[in-house]
């Protein structure tokens, strides 16, 4: 890796990993325990996230930007002993730390010390076990010669999504579900040791994680990390001419052309870009090819099976598309009632299959078995088509899911924090068009009848919103309606309001 103009070697990732592996084992960790990482981009991330391999451990990974309801829900839900975070995020997980039971310990990554608040809740813990650990201090602790391989049947990794009730759900990813998607992607891609990528995806997701770090490790290559994408920043590094990849999502292309436009050099051609994890339009598609000369190479993945199509490395990269699948999977289209295969061009539900597909939602057989088809099909929620030359396209979504910049948004969570204000009586919360994340939440509440006037404020709803969740579900615009529409049965009709607010 090379991280804020520093080289960071292998030997030196395996001698950290290795020494993290010890130290965990020399802690008490178990087979199986569950390890938090919640921190920022790093070297230090990466081999913490290999060292609690080596030592038998699941890794639970945090979006940094996660706050009191997501944290609560994911490191209880998943029953974390042990987190490994940085100061400003131990800030955050220690207003929560008498709701955790489960949390033995933090290891703390970085130079500042704790706040002074950190300390005080911790006092009142009571919990006498609860330990706090400097990340230097705690590797010095360890027997390298502890660590072992973890066999490819063992869960690696707990990556949580998909929450239609508002509470996501942990998709259980196995060793060999990652080294078979780590196999895919870096074959399709012709990925080798020379390549270097420009990563600035955050590592806490598939994207960043099982894309551009399993593939870099996989093939032996480098990636030049860092902390996270700045448009500016990352045309100044492809101007330079080292970098040989570029993954990102729609947001980061859209926003490398209005960089583009202020420019009055071009970086050089690279080896490849590649964006997924939302719809890259093809109106983005075509004005990259103008600008910088190159075709995006568009592809489709999930945190539950981590790649499943891409575009051809070599033939036509069709915009709108999402390819075809990578090697050694499968896909199809369902109708979405019989759940039957249809023919080509008619739309239905996608399903794939492979040795990509996770293992199961943690600890909820329910969602596990309603997620798989009894020929062990996996319903990936993502409505879609398949050309008659084998193009698959996405054309919408069976669940209900805001994508803004690459993000999942679940807008029952957030309507869920948004009903906790005494005077708001009901809430809708929805995805709208957005030129600079794709979609963008919006809102629409109505007030209790006896609120004082003007209470809630759009303000007061979105400090609501940032106190209890991760930043980008916060809604951008808050819409007062006197009554949201509803079918005969009481559901909302969010495609009326959509509609509706849409005009606004
Ligand atoms: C940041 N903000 C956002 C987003 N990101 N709001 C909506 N949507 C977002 N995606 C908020 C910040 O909290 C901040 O709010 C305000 O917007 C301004 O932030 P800004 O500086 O503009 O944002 P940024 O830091 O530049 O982030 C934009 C980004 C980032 C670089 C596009 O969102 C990003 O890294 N996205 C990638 C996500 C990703 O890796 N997804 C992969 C999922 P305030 O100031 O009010 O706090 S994996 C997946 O989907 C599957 C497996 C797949 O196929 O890949
Ligand atoms: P996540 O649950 O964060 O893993 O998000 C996965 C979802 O992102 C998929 O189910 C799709 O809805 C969406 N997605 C990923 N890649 C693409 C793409 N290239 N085009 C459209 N949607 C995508």
């Amino acid at each position: 890796m090379l991280f804020d103009g520093q080289p960071y070697s292998y030997a030196r990732l395996r001698e950290e990993a290795g020494r993290f592996a010890g130290s965990l084992q020399t802690w008490g960790l178990r087979p199986a325990d569950r390890v938090a990482l919640f921190l920022e981009n790093s070297p230090t991330f990466v081999a913490a996230y290999l060292g609690i391999y080596l030592a038998g451990g699941i890794v639970v990974l945090v979006n940094t930007q996660y706050r009191q309801v997501e944290l609560r829900h994911l490191l209880n839900d998943a029953e974390v002993r042990l987190c490994v975070t940085d100061p400003p995020r131990y800030a955050e997980l220690a207003r929560l730390i008498q709701e955790l039971p489960s949390l033995e310990a933090v290891i703390i990554v970085g130079e500042e010390g704790p706040t002074v608040r950190v300390e005080t809740d911790l006092r009142r813990r009571e919990m006498p076990l609860f330990a706090e650990y400097r990340w230097e201090r705690f590797l010095a602790e360890g027997n390298q010669a502890l660590f072992r391989v973890p066999s490819g049947e063992a869960v690696a990794l707990i990556g949580y999504t998909s929450g239609t009730t508002g509470r996501s759900k942990g998709a259980m990813l196995t060793h060999a579900n990652l080294a078979a998607n780590a196999w895919a992607v870096t074959t399709a891609w012709r990925w080798t040791a020379d390549d270097r990528l420009l990563l600035t995806l955050p590592l806490f997701h598939a994207h960043g994680l099982g894309v551009g770090t399993h593939g870099t490790i996989w093939t032996g290559a480098t990636a030049d990390l860092r902390r996270r994408f700045e448009a500016s920043e990352v045309y100044d590094t492809l101007l330079e001419g080292q970098t040989t990849m570029f993954f990102g999502v729609p947001t980061m292309y859209t926003r490398l052309l209005v960089e583009a436009a202020k420019r009055d050099r071009r970086p050089p051609p690279i080896r490849l870009y590649v964006s997924g994890s939302a719809p890259l339009s093809a109106q983005t598609f075509a004005d990259f090819e103008k600008a910088f000369g190159q075709r995006i190479l568009e592809r489709y993945g999930m945190t539950e099976t981590l790649m499943n199509t891409t575009n051809p490395y070599d033939g036509e990269r069709r915009p709108g598309t999402v390819g075809m699948p990578f090697p050694g999977q499968e896909a199809r289209i369902v109708d979405l009632q019989t759940r039957l295969p249809i023919e080509d061009e008619r739309e239905g539900e996608i399903q794939v299959r492979g040795p990509h597909v996770f293992k199961g939602y943690w600890r909820n057989p329910e969602a596990t078995a309603a997620a798989f088809d009894q020929d062990g099909w996996f319903n990936t929620g993502d409505v879609g088509w398949r050309s008659v030359d084998g193009y698959y396209t996405i054309s919408g979504r069976a669940r209900e899911l805001i994508i803004t910049g690459g993000y999942n948004v679940y807008p029952r969570e957030v309507e869920e924090v948004l009903l906790t204000h005494p005077d708001v009586s009901e809430a809708a919360v929805l995805g709208l068009p957005d030129p600079d994340f794709g979609e963008r939440v919006v809102a629409a509440i109505v007030r209790r009848p006896e609120a004082k006037p003007g209470s809630p404020s759009p303000e007061d709803l979105v400090a609501l919103c940032r106190d209890q969740l991760a930043s980008y579900k916060k809604p951008r615009q808050i819409f007062f309606v006197e009554s949201l529409p509803r079918n005969a049965l009481g559901k909302i009709q969010k495609h009326l309001l959509r509609e509706d607010l849409g005009r606004t």
